[in-house]
């Protein structure tokens, strides 16, 4: 079991995160919202809108997301999907719990409390990158209009 931090695609009710919740991909378990203490830049970049955590500390916003509860094989599933260590890297970030889901067992995280899971950030970027746009929060469906484009369809 490992915890994951996810702030992209991977969230409630954004493209990918059916992956999440597909059993043959192993099991996530919702546990928190979460954001992070320090600042990272998010962008929106490449020809398909990919939502990318750049790991440079200080820049940027403190960034909302989601946290769950992986077993081994979706923590494998989802090292694959995000292609680790070729493009994306699984590090650990520092987290303030901001919601945690309703449950009374031992794995409750306060809000409020700090903890520290895994999450995954982009390996290789573009020097223009940090300087564009950066995010609080991911929206494939927001104002930005920035569609994301899903792997499948990309050429
Ligand atoms: N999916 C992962 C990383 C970036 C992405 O699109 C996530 O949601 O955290």
């Amino acid at each position: 079991m490992a915890y994951v931090f996810v702030y992209g695609t991977l969230k409630k009710g954004q493209p990918n995160y059916h992956y999440m919740m597909d059993s043959n991909n192993g099991k996530a378990e919702f546990v928190a919202t979460a954001f992070t203490t320090h600042k990272y830049p998010l962008v929106i970049a490449s020809k398909y809108n990919v939502p990318y955590l750049l790991n440079l500390p200080g820049q940027g916003h403190r960034i909302h997301g989601e946290i769950y509860k992986v077993d081994n094989r979706m923590l494998d599933f989802l090292d694959d999907f995000e292609s680790v260590p070729a493009r994306y890297q699984r590090t650990v970030v520092e987290l303030e719990v901001k919601e945690s889901a309703g449950k009374t067992d031992g794995d409750k995280m306060m809000p409020g409390s700090i903890t520290e899971v895994f999450v995954y950030s982009t390996t290789t970027y573009q020097p223009d990158w940090p300087s564009g746009p950066t995010f609080d929060s991911y929206d494939a469906y927001g104002d930005h209009g920035l569609i994301y484009v899903c792997k499948e369809d990309r050429d």
